[in-house]
């Protein structure tokens, strides 16, 4: 790390690999290094530069003007390179293009039009819930749970038919890997990405919709003229592909936090309106997205270091979310703090337009859990499932105590 690029007089390098397989099981000493090495580091293995910290990233995602998203928010630069899919009208986007669609997306996800979904996914939760301890006491969280709940209400809400759900996993695993370095994980999914992507895009048409979830609200917008007719099956694919993979981790690392956290569990039992703050706290803590680019629209200046235009960016939102700068005791999951503010969620124009839906999830199912299970205890090992930019779980097993 004492190392300094010729060409780059007082940006520390660092040789790490942020997408080897052995960083992404375990990501922590790597950031700790990301964080005390300087406001920006160049990442000597992937050509890239990064940042780190809560107040860099932070600045960073809410200053668009200089660090674009439309270049793509993966390692491969659109301003060179072809994307893999045709590009995200929202992820993969900035002003002006960006704005219809996020405003449409912003109003058919919003917390006004959850209130119409808030009672059936309560209910939803409360009979998973039975279902899973009618079955036994021991469960792996992760399909039991973690998948099933966001499986069972959000391609109906959605708008989904039934046949073809199977491949909204792997697709969105995939997309995510596809953000990083052409490594194993990419690789591994290479085989079925037609198969995949040909479903996904299949189910962006509205005759393949119901007429009253989300992708039907999505194409009214285009009969307003809010959209393009064009940009419709596009922005229904965005819910495909971040609204499932993404909850579900979301799902698992506070599922995990209160395994690892018993006294916190006690917490949410005492009191389940604190359901919502351990959710963000969760997302805070475990960062569910790790990570995503951005590219220099012009030399930009970062303390010593000047990115030069076109320049990738990689954005450890994990590590800001555990900055001790920002946090205080960063590394516990504590429900006692504010963790508003957290970077989990991106931060300014692009943050998660589905956040809501995701924190209504999470309400309905911690909700149902805390009124029927007193304790949450590790019935085996975790195990991790590794992918470039998400936090994931592979297994979770969970004895829960009734
Ligand atoms: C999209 C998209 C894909 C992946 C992630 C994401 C976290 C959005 O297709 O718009 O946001």
């Amino acid at each position: 790390m004492s190392t300094l690029a010729a060409d780059h007089v007082a940006t520390p390098i660092n040789r790490s690999d942020p997408f080897a397989l052995d960083i992404l099981a375990d990501p922590h000493a790597f950031h700790r290094q990301l964080r005390d090495a300087g406001p920006v580091v160049y990442l000597d293995s992937l050509g890239v530069y990064g940042m780190a910290g809560y107040e860099q990233v932070h600045a960073a995602l809410t200053d668009w003007q200089s660090f674009q998203s439309a270049a793509g928010v993966g390692l491969s630069n659109f301003r060179f390179e072809k994307p893999w899919r045709p590009r995200s009208l929202l992820l993969e986007a900035d002003p002006p293009h960006h704005d219809a669609p996020r405003r449409v997306l912003t109003k058919v996800l919003g917390p006004r039009a959850l209130t119409r979904l808030r009672e059936k996914w309560i209910e939803d939760a409360d009979r998973l819930v039975d279902d899973v301890l009618a079955t036994s006491n021991t469960v792996d969280a992760v399909p039991a749970l973690a998948q099933a709940f966001p499986l069972r209400v959000f391609p109906d809400a959605v708008g989904l038919q039934q046949e073809g759900r199977e491949n909204l996993l792997p697709y969105g695993n995939h997309t995510f890997n596809a953000f990083g370095p052409h490594n194993s994980l990419v690789e591994a999914g290479q085989a079925r990405v037609a198969e995949l992507s040909g479903w996904v895009n299949a189910q962006c048409a509205r005759t393949m919709l119901t007429d009253d979830g989300f992708g039907a609200q999505i194409w009214a917008a285009s009969d307003r003229g809010d959209i393009t007719p064009e940009q419709a099956p596009l922005i229904v694919r965005s819910l495909l592909t971040a609204g499932v993979d993404t909850t579900v981790n979301g799902l698992a690392a506070v599922l995990y936090a209160f395994a690892a956290h018993p006294d916190q569990w006690q917490r949410v039992r005492a009191d389940p309106t604190r359901a919502r703050t351990a959710f963000d706290e969760a997302v805070r803590w475990e960062s569910p997205v790790q990570t995503f680019f951005r590219t220099a629209t012009s030399d930009v200046r970062i303390g010593e270091t000047i990115i030069p235009d076109g320049e990738k960016i990689l954005m450890f939102l994990g590590a800001a979310n555990r900055d001790p700068r920002r946090w205080t005791d960063p590394y516990a999951f504590d429900l006692h703090r504010d963790p508003s503010g957290h970077v989990g969620f991106g931060m300014g124009i692009h943050q998660c337009v589905g956040q809501h839906v995701a924190r209504l999830e999470s309400e309905a199912l911690l909700t149902a859990l805390a009124t029927r299970v007193s304790t949450i205890e590790f019935a085996g090992e975790p195990r991790r499932h590794l992918n470039n930019t998400l936090r994931s779980w592979e297994s979770l097993p969970l004895r829960l105590g009734t």
